[in-house]
């Protein structure tokens, strides 16, 4: 259900942004985005397989392995990444009214048992560019903290059609997902979550 804008620390937060037919048709989208750009199982630097499976769309893709994260204009398929889809970069203009688009729109599957470790998002050139994200399928306990490590957490329920802004002093916010509730929402026929999150590289 669509609901009024929350701001949870300075996070904001838009539940229900997008409605059901909304969200099939982003569905649809990313069915295209990816089987341009198949979606792959990252490793992290360290050598850990993530439990997310990764792809994206843009100008840019966010990707990791051995030789650590970073964007690149390629999938690792060797492929330029498929454009972001025109609903999205309309989100990301209506919600951020910046005249400037993003470069990617990272992809992110969560199947059974995904996760996200709390981390920070700071392979972009310039913070004072928000991180836009969209929930879509199941519901993920998402959790926010504050620019330190140290500072106290509290988490959260994300659902289909959620939309969220990470921007000005929550931009550089420790956030991640603790888990998902697997086969909560029927929007994606085998389960899962898929989240997009759209940023400026430059
Ligand atoms: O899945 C989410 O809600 C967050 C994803 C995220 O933090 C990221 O891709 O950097
Ligand atoms: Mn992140």
């Amino acid at each position: 259900m669509k609901g009024e804008m929350q701001e949870i620390r300075g996070v904001r937060l838009w539940p229900g942004r997008l409605d059901r037919a909304a969200q099939e048709a982003l569905v649809a989208d990313l069915r295209g985005v990816a089987a341009a750009a198949p979606f792959v199982q990252p490793v992290t630097p360290g050598g850990r397989q993530m439990s997310v499976r990764m792809t994206a769309a843009g100008r840019l893709g966010w990707v990791t392995d051995r030789r650590g994260y970073r964007y690149e204009p390629h999938h690792p398929q060797g492929t330029v990444w498929p454009p972001i889809p025109p609903v999205v970069l309309a989100l990301w203009r209506d919600l951020t009214g910046l005249a400037r688009d993003p470069d990617c729109c990272l992809v992110n599957f969560y199947g059974a048992g995904a996760r996200m470790g709390l981390h920070q998002d700071r392979d972009e050139g310039d913070f004072s560019y928000p991180v836009l994200s969209i929930s879509l399928g199941d519901e993920a306990l998402f959790r926010i903290g504050g620019t330190e490590r140290s500072e106290a957490t509290e988490s959260f329920w994300l659902r289909s059609g959620d939309v969220l802004l990470m921007g000005g002093a929550a931009r550089l916010a420790w956030h991640g997902v603790d888990r998902i509730r697997h086969g909560s929402s029927t929007l994606l026929p085998q389960g899962g979550r898929i989240n997009l999150t759209c940023r400026v590289v430059m």
